[in-house]
């Protein structure tokens, strides 16, 4: 089955889905192994993998033992083209379509597209949106683009119905790794109202009582990065409250 096919069925199905963000600037060698162990025994469903700024040339090493040691999927989260590896079983193709970057919207995705027509990388078409979590990340410095403000909730429903009605196959709301607050729940509510694709959502969610509330305001899939690098033992609670 395609990863396409396995998240929207399990959207359609209603079965939560959580993605483990593995910026690997921010891991050893060996706790990348103990996230990998405990990832598999807690059935976490995907590994994103990815940074809006990388300086350790740590990708395909740990790429490599990604692939060797666990079955669960490695999408890669790019922050640009240089993070694009064939090692990875998939590509969020995102479009940061909260910003006006022409570049973040397609000029990379040009620049892209020989190389995935040529890898096996399954593409997987990501409306990207960035929302205001109450203070400035890297992603928002390094995308050069606005995030939409929290209390925006309008704006976030027709910038991913938008996103929908161009073809895009994924909807992601994003605070931004590190984001002091979470995407607020009114805006994952009013938003899944309007889109029929599957939803992610991501950017500040710390614990598992905010993972729960994300999914029941409507995200199908729940992306935990900083709060799993700070403590790893997070991660069989987060998959618990997620998948419960
Ligand atoms: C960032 O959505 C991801 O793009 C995860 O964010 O690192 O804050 O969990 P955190």
């Amino acid at each position: 089955m395609s990863l396409y096919t396995s998240i929207i069925s399990s959207a359609k199905h209603g079965n939560k889905q959580f993605a483990v963000l593995l910026d690997p600037d921010k891991y050893t060698l060996d706790k990348l192994k103990k996230v990998i162990t405990l990832s598999c025994k807690s059935g976490v469903d995907y590994f994103f993998f990815g940074g809006s700024l990388l300086t350790r040339d740590q990708q395909d090493l740990f790429l490599t033992q990604l692939k060797e040691n666990c079955d669960i999927p490695v999408i890669l989260f790019p922050g640009n083209h240089f993070q694009i590896n064939r090692k990875a079983d998939g590509i969020l193709f995102l479009s940061l379509i909260s910003g006006r970057n022409p570049e973040l919207l397609i000029g990379k995705h040009v620049v892209a597209a020989p190389y995935l027509k040529a890898v096996k990388l399954e593409v997987i078409p990501t409306g990207y949106l960035l929302i205001d979590g109450g203070n400035r990340t890297t992603v928002a410095y390094m995308s050069n683009t606005d995030p939409i403000p929290s209390d925006k909730s309008e704006i976030a429903v027709c910038t991913a119905l938008a996103g929908e009605l161009l073809g895009l196959k994924l909807i992601y709301l994003d605070a931004g790794s590190g984001a002091r607050n979470p995407v607020p729940e009114n805006m994952l509510k009013q938003v899944k109202k309007y889109i029929s694709v599957p939803l992610v959502v991501g950017g500040g969610i710390r614990t598992p009582q905010q993972a729960v509330k994300s999914i029941q305001a409507g995200a199908d899939m729940v992306v935990v990065g900083n709060a799993i690098e700070e403590n790893i033992r997070l991660i069989p609670k987060l998959s618990e409250a997620i998948h419960g």
